[in-house]
Order: structure tokens, then sequence, then C-alpha cells
């Protein structure tokens, strides 16, 4: 009907083509993507056209102009299978306890998320840090004029190394795979978002073990589509981690950080104070510490540097998902969310403006 009415190319999305040189430029064609409880157009359709004609015909869901996302950065007793490793590092230090005790050690599950994959959708990821090792992979290359996996902006490296780095990683031995979308200044647009998501559910069913955890240190204007993008995520058996972002205000207001089926993560600082930026209300399901937190950085295989923001809480909350699924076994993602929540310290959270919600503050399983 499309290409008819449209005389346009009709492009089905491969989501599988690795670092694949098609343009984000959709003039020419209609590309679309199949998920299983819709199928995805991007066109460059006439706004009145689209507005008065398509958006009346049956079957047609929503009709949204892409938008662009904004990176969430600103500036015991042991049981067996249990390790305690010496560090310095006070959010991990911090999220091995449920009240607040510096003892100097990160005490986590030996499993440490083996087997569980962690699919980075931010700016790329310097896959030859050492942070990483042998576990991390490439997934694909989604955004414009991105030759490769490679993080040109600092952002994902960071956020992969505080889930899964050795030393600055909540799940030391969980699979990375990089899904890159952001280009070199940061900047990640609706289209390259939707293919990125597309080939982590694909590449989530054609795994055997299906433990997969996405996730997504960014938020964008209030998109239905990216709720519904986020659905088809969990709808499938996929966590979806988010940040809550950092503009000091409700975190319903943007998405992903207001889709109901992601586990939504507001920044923590070392005395259990919600950071001043921190977004929070009660589309915000976790805190976790995002202020001054040290990870892998870009400019050699064993840089690091400290970043700020609820895009540096995410991947704890993120590590915490692996770590659990390797020592219990995996859950759908809403009973997923409770088991985190009950594992986690409540009303801890001090300075939470206008709070009429109880406050849950991370705490790995171990
Ligand atoms: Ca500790």
């Amino acid at each position: 009907m499309l290409s008819t009415c449209l005389e346009k190319k009709i492009n089905i999305f491969d989501p599988f083509a690795v670092s694949q040189e098609v343009s984000n430029e959709v003039e020419n064609e209609v590309l679309v993507f199949h998920f299983d409880k819709f199928t995805a157009y991007f066109c460059d359709f006439d706004p009145h056209f689209a507005m008065n004609v398509l958006s009346k015909i049956e079957g047609v869901l929503l009709i949204e102009k892409p938008k662009i996302a904004s990176l969430d950065r600103s500036i015991i007793d042991l049981l067996d299978g249990t390790t305690r490793s010496k560090t310095t590092l006070y959010n991990l230090d911090r999220i091995d306890t449920a009240r607040m005790k510096y003892d100097g050690f990160y005490t986590y599950p030996t499993s440490s998320g083996k087997e569980v994959n962690v699919y980075i959708m931010d700016t790329g990821v310097r896959m030859t840090h050492d942070e990483f090792k042998d576990r991390v992979i490439l997934g694909g290359v989604f955004c414009d004029e991105c030759k490769d996996g490679d993080d040109e902006y600092g952002h994902g490296t960071h956020v992969a190394g505080t889930v899964a780095g050795t030393t600055y990683g909540v799940a030391k031995l969980a699979n990375i795979i990089n899904v890159r979308v952001g280009d070199a200044s940061g900047s990640i647009d609706f289209l390259a978002i939707t293919k990125g998501v597309n080939y982590v559910i694909n590449a989530h069913k054609n795994d055997t073990k299906k433990n997969s955890i996405i996730n997504m240190s960014f938020h964008l204007e209030y998109s239905e589509a990216m709720v519904k993008l986020v659905e088809e995520c969990t709808d499938n058996g996929i966590h979806v981690v988010v940040s809550a972002g950092n503009s000091n205000i409700d975190a319903c207001s943007i998405t992903p950080a207001a889709a109901p089926s992601a586990i939504t993560v507001a920044c923590s600082d070392k005395s259990d104070q919600m950071a001043y930026f921190s977004n929070y209300g009660p589309c915000v399901d976790i805190y976790a510490p995002g202020v001054k937190i040290l990870s892998a950085y870009i400019k050699s295989d064993t840089d690091n540097t400290y970043l700020d923001g609820t895009s540096m809480s995410a991947p704890h909350v993120a590590g915490a998902i692996a770590l659990y699924i390797s020592v219990y076994g995996n859950l759908p993602p809403s009973d997923m969310t409770n088991a985190i929540i009950s594992l986690s310290t409540k009303n801890l959270i001090k300075e939470i403006p206008n709070n009429n919600d109880d406050s849950y503050l991370l705490r790995v399983p171990h």
C-alpha cells in the first residue's frame, strides 16, 4: 500500500547486517521494521499527508516525528560462592550493603554475571580496553556516519565499564555487546534506536540462553513510539534498564524513563542523597550511585575518568540484574524488577523533591 501511494522503495531492515553502510537518510525509501506487536515504518513523509491521510487509515497505531536522544551524563558473613574484593570505589563498596557502611570491599556472587549478555546501547565501546578483555563483541553499528563500533565520544565505554569492567564493573564476568547508536558528538537519533532495538530483539530470539539485558543511558522528549519499543523488548523477556534523566524534573515526562516496563534508575551520591541533577517521581523504580563514578575511558586501553549522571546509575542496576541471573536464574522482566526492588533498601534516599513514594537504593545479591 505504502509503496503504491508513495512511489518509494520499500527496504526491509536486516538486523544482522553488522556495520552496514546504510544511511539514516530515508528520503527515497520506506524503511520497514517488523516487531511482534507492530510494524514500524520510517519515511520522509509530508507532514500534512502523515497527519491527515495516513493517521486515518485503519490499523495505524501512531505517527510521530522522530526525536533526538540526549545522553544522561552531566558534567558480612560470606556465603559459599561469594567474592570479597578490596576496592577504593565508593559506588561498588556501597551497593553490597543495605545501610551505609564503607568497609573498603565489594562483595558479590562469584558467578558474577557469567553467561549473561548486556547490550550497551550507547555511543560505542572501546572494545580493546583492558577492562573488557575477551568479554566484548560488536553487535552492530546503527548511527549515521559511524564507521565502526569504536566509542568516539566516551560515554558508552564508561557505561560498559560500570556494568561489567574487571575493575570498575558490578558484574565482572558478564558479556558486553556493543550496540552503537550514538555518533562522535554523542547524538542519537530515533531511527538508530529503532534499528538497535530491532537488532537486540532478533539476537535475543536467536540466542539459546536468552539472558539479555539492555542498558539505555539516554533520554528523548516523551515518545509513545519509544514506549512501544521498550515493551517489545520486555514482552520478549529482555530486561530494559534506563536512566531517569538529569534535569531535576519528573522522570515521567521523558522516555524511555517513563516506559512502564523499563527499570528506571535515578541517581544517588556517596551519602545516599539524591543527586541535585537527578530526575525523580513515580516513574523512578530505583536509585543507584551516579556521582563521581570512576570507570573505563577512551584514550587508551587503560584510560579511566570520573563522570556524573543517571547514565552512570543505570549500569549499576544492569550489572545487578546480571548478577541475579547468574546466581538464581532468569525471571520475566516484571518479576525481575520486583526481585531487584525487594533486595534493595527502602526509604534511605534523602532530598527527593515532592516525595510521596517509597524510594529504593540498589543492593546487589550475594
Ligand atoms: Ca562494601
